[in-house]
């Protein structure tokens, strides 16, 4: 609640709660000015305190709880605003409505359907004029003339503007107009606050029906001496150009003069303005309200699609079949600005949607795009930020732009990169470098533990990011930029981040993973060791120096998982001992005698586990090892010893021990020959070691 009036007024016991409502102020008002409640379209009210005199001294003002109405009827102008008492209903005083301020006026478009703007009052009638905004904007009629001294008013008496009153002769369009006008202002201020074409709050004066000849009606074209908007109602080939994207098409041409003072005096010039005017069109239309946004003067042409297709440069049923590339024959061998226009809408639309393909001059491009709200943000902060001032080449343009996005976002940032790969696109820029995206985070994942990928690179806000990986990995959780993952399984294995951008998927490269702990090892190299498959051993070999038996065997986990080796002595191997060391995953085994033998374990670890395998030595005819099967087993097992078999021949002896994991002889035999069943069914279920012993 509000005091109408600043100076003080001492209120006795005032009740601040209304009886009435302020639709019974409303329909009371109605009443005092003779206004049939259903005629009413429009209607404000505001509950305040406001001071009544009765006599002619301040002592006799009485404060009273009003209702201050305001009412617009069809057909009935009502110049008044009532003051209703807040519970008698009572009108106690009316006022003039102001004149000079902007009422809401109800525009049936030709274009855009029904819509509101602004419009101000006059001697009883509204007009397409509104000054609330800091930049006023007019609208007024010409008549089909190109004298500006005689454009008339546009009027209407209940501000329902219908199509009805204004079609005939295509006044109309007018609505359009500062409907349109009023909407541009308000994108850009509100976004950006920028008021008017230079942000400098310059008068926003537009004409319908500029022009008598075909060629002027068949026009709209901003007015760079007197900086105004010239709309012709149409003849051969177009309708009232009035259209949102036509309108903001001139307003586009507006800026180009006032704010970046870009020329329009040669055809490299005229093609640059009218390439931005239709980038402003393409924006102003998807802010507003969006038809057809990259085709412009779709509404307005009398047949076709539209004047140019921005989307479709080629569009055989647009008024101008565009070049899209600069220095192509296309684009050479015409002098039409229009035609040579595409070079730089075609390039914000690849900015906007990407695409890829061959252009004109030969050259293949990919471009992801940035997406409308990036591009609309970069077009409109490069020009208010006056990158492009005075430029009048295809090629300072390009240059402008693309030092542009580098301020704004970074040399290596994904727009500077589409901006510049769009330009390539269009022929006006090298190839880019390509973007650079990796994936970061710890090699090694273990089943029980969680760990953090990161995808390093500019990720675009318009992108989404799908991870990816083999099955021994699990993605728990992911975002734009990381993915938090478990092993499952081990072995090794990969993540993958696949960007997808207006449509445009890339994937980054995989990153390798290993997962689990070691699993598998194998031998990679030998150094004076033969390999005896059938005892699945190694024979060291016999040579010169100290020792006359030296080996070396280097072993490597197949998917280099293993952070660790540990070498040990396996039970058993004691009994004719090889000399050995080893060092992390390379082991030497060195003897001077013939007929010895050695089993060595190789312990292969890391963070989340280890895996064993043995390798057994021998030297000259030794080889006592022996084939077990089956293994596993459950009732008898043969036991086969290979090697030595003179000795046996010679009847040596052997003795067999199985020993369970507490290290207790659970069988013992005597094996006479090189081979032997051993009945097994009495032992309990477990690992058994089987340990040979010489008869001597
Ligand atoms: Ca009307
Ligand atoms: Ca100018
Ligand atoms: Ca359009
Ligand atoms: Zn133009």
């Amino acid at each position: 609640m509000v005091y109408a009036h600043g100076n003080f007024v001492a209120i006795d016991d005032m009740d601040i709660a209304p009886i009435l409502t302020s639709i019974d102020a409303r329909n009371a008002f109605a009443d005092y000015k003779n206004i049939p409640i259903d005629s009413i379209v429009n209607f404000q009210s505001e509950l305040l305190i406001r001071e009544f005199s009765y006599g002619n001294s301040d002592s006799s003002s009485i404060p009273k709880l009003v209702y201050k109405v305001t009412i617009d009827a069809e057909c009935i102008v009502n110049n008044e605003i009532g003051y209703i008492d807040a519970n008698s209903g009572k009108v106690l005083a009316t006022i003039p409505r102001m004149t000079g301020i902007s009422y809401v006026g109800t525009f049936s478009t030709r274009y855009s359907g029904t819509q509101t703007a602004k419009t101000m009052l006059g001697s009883g009638k509204y007009r397409l004029e509104d000054d609330s905004r800091a930049a006023p904007i007019h609208t007024k009629n010409l008549n089909n003339s190109t004298n500006i001294t005689n454009a008339a008013e546009i009027y209407d008496y209940n501000n329902i503007w219908t199509s009805s009153e204004h079609s005939p002769n295509n006044i109309d369009m007018g609505l359009d107009v500062h409907w349109a006008l009023q909407e541009i202002y308000d994108y850009f201020y509100d976004n950006y606050e920028i008021s008017s074409f230079n942000d400098n709050s310059f008068d926003i004066n537009a004409f319908i029906r500029w022009g008598n000849d075909p060629d002027d009606r068949d026009n709209a074209k901003w007015d760079p001496t007197y900086n105004r908007l010239l709309f012709g109602e149409g003849y051969t080939y177009l309708n009232p150009i009035a259209s949102l994207d036509a309108v903001a098409h001139e307003y586009g041409h507006g800026i180009s003069d006032m704010q970046a003072d870009i020329p329009y005096d040669d055809v490299p010039s005229a093609a640059i303005q009218e390439g931005l005017s239709d980038i402003w069109s393409v924006i102003l239309e998807n802010a507003i309200e969006p038809v057809n946004i990259w085709q412009i003067g779709d509404q307005v042409v009398k047949s076709g699609s539209c004047m140019r297709n921005n989307a479709n440069p080629t569009d055989a049923l647009a008024k101008y079949q565009l070049s899209v590339t600069y220095g192509s024959p296309s684009f050479n061998n015409t002098t039409s600005q229009y035609i040579k226009s595409g070079v730089f809408s075609y390039w914000f639309y690849l900015l906007v949607n990407g695409g890829s393909g061959t252009n004109e001059i030969g050259d293949s491009y990919s471009v992801y795009g940035i997406g409308m709200d990036e591009a609309e943000e970069f077009i409109t902060n490069s020009i208010y930020d006056e990158y492009l001032d005075n430029l009048s080449s295809f090629s300072d343009f390009k240059s402008a732009f693309s030092n542009a996005a580098m301020v704004y976002y970074g040399d290596s940032s994904f727009i500077k990169n589409q901006v510049d790969m769009a330009f390539y696109a269009v022929g006006l820029s090298t190839e880019p470098n390509p973007l650079n995206y990796d994936i970061t985070g710890a090699n090694l994942l273990c089943t029980s533990s969680n760990e953090t990928y990161t995808l390093n690179g500019d990720v675009p806000s318009n992108a989404t990011v799908n991870w990816t990986s083999s099955s021994n990995i699990n993605i728990i959780s992911s975002s734009n930029t990381s993915a938090i993952c478990s092993g499952n399984g081990y072995g090794s294995s990969w993540l993958r981040a696949t960007v997808t951008i207006n449509g445009n998927s890339f994937s980054v490269t995989n990153y390798d993973i290993g997962v689990g702990p070691p699993s598998i090892l194998d031998v990679t190299s030998t150094n004076n060791l033969s390999y005896d498959y059938i005892s699945d051993s190694y024979k060291i070999l016999a040579g010169s120096g100290d020792y006359k038996y030296e080996g070396k065997l280097v072993v490597d986990e197949y998917y280099g998982l293993a952070t660790n080796y540990h070498w040990a002595k396996v039970l058993g191997s004691t009994l004719i001992p090889i000399n050995w060391s080893a060092s992390y995953n390379t082991v030497y085994v060195y003897t001077k005698a013939a007929d010895r033998i050695l089993m060595l374990s190789c312990t292969a670890s890391n963070a989340c586990g280890s895996y064993t395998k043995n390798y057994s030595f021998f030297t000259g005819d030794a080889s006592p090892f022996f084939a077990l099967y089956p293994n596993p087993a459950s009732n008898t097992v043969e036991i086969e010893v290979i090697g030595l078999t003179n000795s046996v021949n010679n009847n040596n002896e052997y003795e067999v021990e199985l020993i369970d994991n507490t290290m207790q002889i659970r069988k013992k035999i005597k094996m006479k020959s090189n081979k032997t069943t051993i009945n097994i069914s009495g032992l309990k279920k477990g690992i058994y070691f089987v340990l040979l012993k010489s008869g001597h």
